[in-house]
C-alpha cells in the first residue's frame, strides 16, 4: 500500500468514527448493590452483617430484597415473605422507606450528573452512561466507572457495581458480573466470546416468558441462540427476535437516551359500545386483566401503583389508584384490587366509552427495547 492508499484509510477510520458514535462509544452501566437493603443497614447499625429483607412481613408480604448476608440462603427479591423465613429462621425484615430510597436514587444521579449528562436511569438503583466525552476528560471507560464507584461510596457510604462496555446491552451483562463492589470490562474483541457463554435467560431483554420458548427452542446459551437464523427469531419472537439476533452478535447501536424513560406499563381498550352497568362492565375488565397480566410477564416489569381509567361517552376521564408497598405480580391480587377500584367507583360513571388498566412505580423505569408500542388499543 503507497502513503497515498495508507492516508486515505486513516481518513476513511477517523471520517467513521466522528460520523458513526456508536463505533467508538464508551457506556457505563452502574446498579446499586442489594439496594434497599444496604440503605436499611446503613441507616442502622444493628442491621449491618445480618441477615435482613426488606418487605416481605405480614401475612401476604413479598420481599423487595435482601442483604448479601441473606441471599447466601437462597433469599431472594419478590420471595414470600413466609418462604424466605423458612429458607433463613433468623432473617429480619424491615419495612421499606421509598422516600430514602427515592433521596438516595437523586443523589447518586447527581454524582453521575458530574461526569455526564447523557444519563438514562433504568429504576431507582441502576443507569446507564454514555461517558465517550465527559466532562472530567477521563481518557477510559474504565476509569470513568473507577471514579464514579469511589465518589458513591464516599458520599453515600453505598456500594455499587459497575460494567463498561461500547454498547448498553453488553454494560449492562458485565455490571451483574462481579457483584457486589466489582467493575467488569468487556471489549469489542471479547463480546462475542462472552455472549456465547451466557445463558440466554441472563440476557438483557430476556424475559422469563421469552426465556421458557427459547428453552423449548433447545436454546440455552448466546451459542445456541447465535445458530437460529435471523428469519426464524423474527417469525417466533416478531421485532424483539431481529433484536435477539443482533445482541447476541454483540451489535447494538441503541444511545443513552436520557429522554426514553418508561414510567408506565398498560393496556385500555375503547369499547364497541357504550356501557354502563357493572354486570357489563365486569367481562370487559376481566379480559383487560388478562391481556395486563400477559403484558407485565412479558416485560418482565411489574409496578407498586395500580390506576384504572374509565372514560365516559361525554369524554371525561376518571382515573383511581391503589399503591402498595411491593410489585404487584400476582394476578389473583391485580384483579381483586381493580374490580375493587371499579366497584368504588361505580356511581361516579355513567356511560362508559373506554376502559384502561396501567401500572406505575415501575421496577424497570427502562425504555422499551425493541422500540415496540407496548401500549395498545383495540378498537
Ligand atoms: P436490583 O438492582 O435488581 O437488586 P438489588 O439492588 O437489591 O441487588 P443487586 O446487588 O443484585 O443489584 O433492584 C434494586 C431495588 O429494587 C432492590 O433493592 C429492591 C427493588 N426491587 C423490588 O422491589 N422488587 C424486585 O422484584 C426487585 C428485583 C427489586
Ligand atoms: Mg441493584
Amino acid at each position: 500500500m503507497d502513503s497515498q492508499a495508507v492516508c486515505e484509510n486513516v481518513s476513511r477510520i477517523v471520517y467513521h468514527c466522528i460520523m458513526d458514535p456508536a463505533a467508538t462509544r464508551k457506556i457505563v452501566h452502574i446498579d446499586m448493590d442489594a439496594f434497599y437493603a444496604s440503605v436499611e443497614q446503613r441507616d442502622n447499625p444493628a442491621l449491618r452483617g445480618k441477615p435482613i429483607a426488606v418487605g416481605g412481613g405480614g401475612k401476604r408480604g413479598v420481599t423487595t430484597t435482601a442483604s448479601y448476608e441473606a441471599r447466601q440462603f437462597g433469599v431472594r427479591s419478590a420471595m414470600p415473605g413466609y418462604r424466605a423465613k423458612q429458607l433463613c429462621p433468623q432473617l429480619i425484615f424491615v419495612p421499606p422507606r421509598f422516600d430514602v430510597y427515592q433521596e438516595v436514587s437523586r443523589q447518586v444521579r447527581a454524582i453521575f450528573a458530574d461526569y455526564t449528562d447523557l444519563i438514562e436511569p433504568l429504576s431507582l438503583d441502576e443507569a446507564f452512561l454514555d461517558v465517550t466525552v465527559n466532562k472530567k476528560n477521563i481518557p477510559y471507560g474504565m476509569d470513568v466507572a473507577k471514579a464514579i464507584m469511589k465518589q458513591v461510596e464516599e458520599e453515600t457510604q453505598l456500594t455499587c457495581s459497575a460494567g463498561v462496555s461500547y454498547c448498553k446491552f453488553l454494560a449492562k451483562v458485565a455490571s451483574g458480573f462481579k457483584k457486589p463492589n466489582g467493575l467488569t470490562i468487556i471489549r469489542p474483541k471479547d463480546a462475542e466470546a462472552f455472549l456465547e457463554k451466557l445463558p440466554v435467560k441472563d440476557f438483557f431483554g430476556v424475559g422469563k416468558v421469552t426465556a421458557a420458548k427459547m428453552e423449548k427452542m433447545d436454546i440455552y446459551t448466546g451459542a445456541d441462540l447465535k445458530k437460529v437464523s435471523q428469519l426464524e427469531l423474527a417469525r417466533r419472537f416478531g421485532k424483539m427476535g431481529v433484536f435477539y439476533y443482533n445482541i447476541v452478535r454483540g451489535i447494538d447501536n441503541r444511545p443513552v437516551n436520557p429522554s426514553r424513560v418508561r414510567k408506565s406499563l398498560g393496556v385500555e381498550r375503547t369499547l364497541n359500545k357504550d356501557l354502563s352497568t357493572l354486570d357489563e362492565i365486569k367481562p370487559v375488565l376481566l379480559d383487560i386483566i388478562d391481556k395486563f397480566c400477559e403484558r407485565l410477564d412479558k416485560a418482565d416489569n411489574y409496578g407498586r401503583t395500580l390506576t384504572l381509567k374509565l372514560k365516559t361517552s361525554n369524554f371525561q376521564t376518571l382515573t383511581r389508584s391503589k399503591s402498595k408497598d411491593y410489585y404487584i405480580k400476582d394476578k389473583q391480587e391485580i384483579s381483586q384490587l381493580a374490580l375493587r377500584l371499579l366497584r368504588e367507583n361505580q356511581t361516579a360513571f355513567d356511560k362508559i366509552r373506554l376502559i384502561g388498566l396501567t401500572a406505575s412505580n415501575l421496577e424497570k423505569e427502562q425504555e422499551d427495547l425493541a422500540g415496540q408500542q407496548l401500549r395498545f388499543d383495540w378498537e
